[in-house]
């Protein structure tokens, strides 16, 4: 679509060009088809790529639906549940190949609000990843158990120790990258499987030099349907996060020794 325009533009969906929102999905039958609403009504330009992980609940189908009914919904099934980062990895691939310029993260279950999306993108204008973020300033969360509040807190502390990175909400996964910088964080090396994988992911980004921009937003609960949140998610993050933190530090020695 071309648009007549004078002078400079404001919309950023004009500046930044074509934009699909990766929406990962395991049993989300509940949830889908109300948030790819919520989402398409938002924001009517950005399209979104539905990655199914072969959810026994009926979503593909839902998927399926939704995509034949608009032209800007797109669906990736998988064959089975293999974790938040390796669904990410497959939709991002199916992105940079089809020349999107830019590629997001969210969530299916309502816990990112798609009327909040415009300013990430807004912000995304002069940054190279944009982070929508529960612990800045105005950002906050609705109806998160305790024990959940406590363990997002928690990860980021040990995140921000351990690897040192300047940035409040590592965890979060409601987030619009520009396709170039995808294109600069190896993503072929990628090894996190689970929700690590978003920490790793704006390592990655910092490490290259990129401008990371935290955005405040409303984190709500969601209302249907269950977590897929495990102990063995968390042990992963705590494993991977541990591994990085000390490949660092022996970096650091070895670059101030010189071994
Ligand atoms: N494709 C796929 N999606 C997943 C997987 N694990 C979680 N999701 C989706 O990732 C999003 C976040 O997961 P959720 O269970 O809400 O995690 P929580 O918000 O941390 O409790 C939801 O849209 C899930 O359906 C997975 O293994 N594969
Ligand atoms: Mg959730």
């Amino acid at each position: 679509m071309t648009q007549a325009s004078s002078g400079p533009t404001t919309d950023p969906g004009t500046e930044l060009g074509r934009i699909v929102m990766v929406v990962p999905t395991y049993n989300e039958a509940a949830n889908l088809d109300w948030i790819v609403g919520r989402l398409r009504r938002a924001e009517p330009e950005v399209e979104v790529l539905i990655v199914d992980d072969g959810s026994p609940d009926g979503t593909g189908d839902l998927a399926n639906g939704l995509a034949a009914a608009d032209p800007a919904v797109h669906v990736l099934h998988r064959t089975e549940k293999a974790g938040l980062g390796a669904a990410y990895l497959h939709g991002f691939g199916w992105a940079l190949e089809r020349g999107y310029d830019v590629i997001g993260e969210m969530d299916a279950d309502g816990s990112h609000q798609p009327e909040e999306l415009g300013r990430l993108l807004t912000a995304l204008v002069s940054a190279d990843l944009v982070i929508g973020s529960r612990w800045v300033p105005g950002g906050s969360v609705l109806n998160w158990p305790l024990r959940r509040q406590a363990l997002s807190r928690g990860g980021n502390l040990y995140v921000r120790i351990l690897l040192g990175i300047p940035v409040r909400d590592a965890t979060a996964g409601y987030r619009v990258f520009r396709r170039t910088t995808l294109e600069k964080i190896d993503l072929a090396s990628v090894e996190s499987t689970g929700y690590v994988f978003q920490t790793d992911l704006v390592t990655r980004t910092l490490r290259a030099g990129l401008v990371v921009r935290e955005v405040p937003i409303q984190f709500v609960e969601r209302v249907r349907g269950a977590s897929k949140m495990s102990g063995a998610i968390a042990a992963e993050s705590m494993r991977l996060v541990t591994r990085w933190g000390l490949a660092q530090r022996r970096e650091e020695l070895r670059a101030r020794f010189g071994r």
